[in-house]
């Protein structure tokens, strides 16, 4: 069915035509009015306080470059909730951190070290720590795959000063070895076994 025909034989033609199109242009600029609005809104909410939704995540690679798990990172008003989903481990205790660079290429160490923005030293039982990249150790059954969850009130993903995707990002790193939560700078972790950049991600639902 033509759409004239639906509308009657006074608008056939130029008329109609013209009257179709003025209404189309209506309706377009309510749509983006009603965009616009929504975009301010929820800017505005975010200048009196609200904290902004915000997620990181991080394919894992091992140094053979095989994807080993995935670990997402969640703002929330508190602090982030981190959750690591990981396999292929040893069985034991490994260490991990989120390391202060982007970057795991080409290899693991150019990820430098702990992400410390407060200039202190490492480990939670170290009186003069720790470092904000400082996470609690993976404990690895035999199956070697490992999912945790756990929250992290000092941290921030996208807000903030010390917000772990700055300027030059951040990595999460997996250790061989474990993490003695008190010897600077590492906590004697070991060598490098698995490394993740830190990437903003938007569908934090299917995600978390
Ligand atoms: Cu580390
Ligand atoms: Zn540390």
């Amino acid at each position: 069915m033509r759409l004239e025909s639906t509308i009657g034989d006074s608008f056939r033609g130029s008329m109609g035509r013209t009257l179709i199109t003025a209404i189309l242009r209506v309706v377009t600029i309510a749509v983006v009015a009603g965009g616009v609005s929504i975009f301010l809104m929820s800017h505005l909410s975010a200048d009196v306080g609200e904290s902004l939704e915000c997620t990181a995540t991080a394919v894992v690679r091992n140094s053979a470059n095989e994807d080993v798990g995935n670990v997402v990172i969640a703002d929330g008003p508190n602090g982030v909730i981190v959750r690591a989903r990981l396999r292929g481990l040893s069985a034991g205790v490994h260490g991990f951190h989120i390391h202060e660079k982007g970057v795991c290429a080409p290899d693991f160490s150019a990820s430098g070290g702990h992400f410390n923005p407060t200039d202190v030293e490492h480990g939670y039982r170290n009186t003069a720590g720790f470092h904000y990249g400082d996470l609690p150790n993976l404990h690895v059954p035999e199956s070697g795959a490992v999912a945790v969850e756990f929250f992290a009130p000092w941290l921030n993903v996208c807000e903030g000063e010390r917000r772990l995707l700055d300027d030059d990002g951040a990595a999460v790193v997996v250790h061989q070895g474990t993490d003695d939560h008190s010897s600077n700078p590492s906590g004697g972790a070991g060598k490098r076994f698995g490394c993740g950049v830190l990437q903003p991600t938007q569908e934090v639902a299917s995600r978390f």
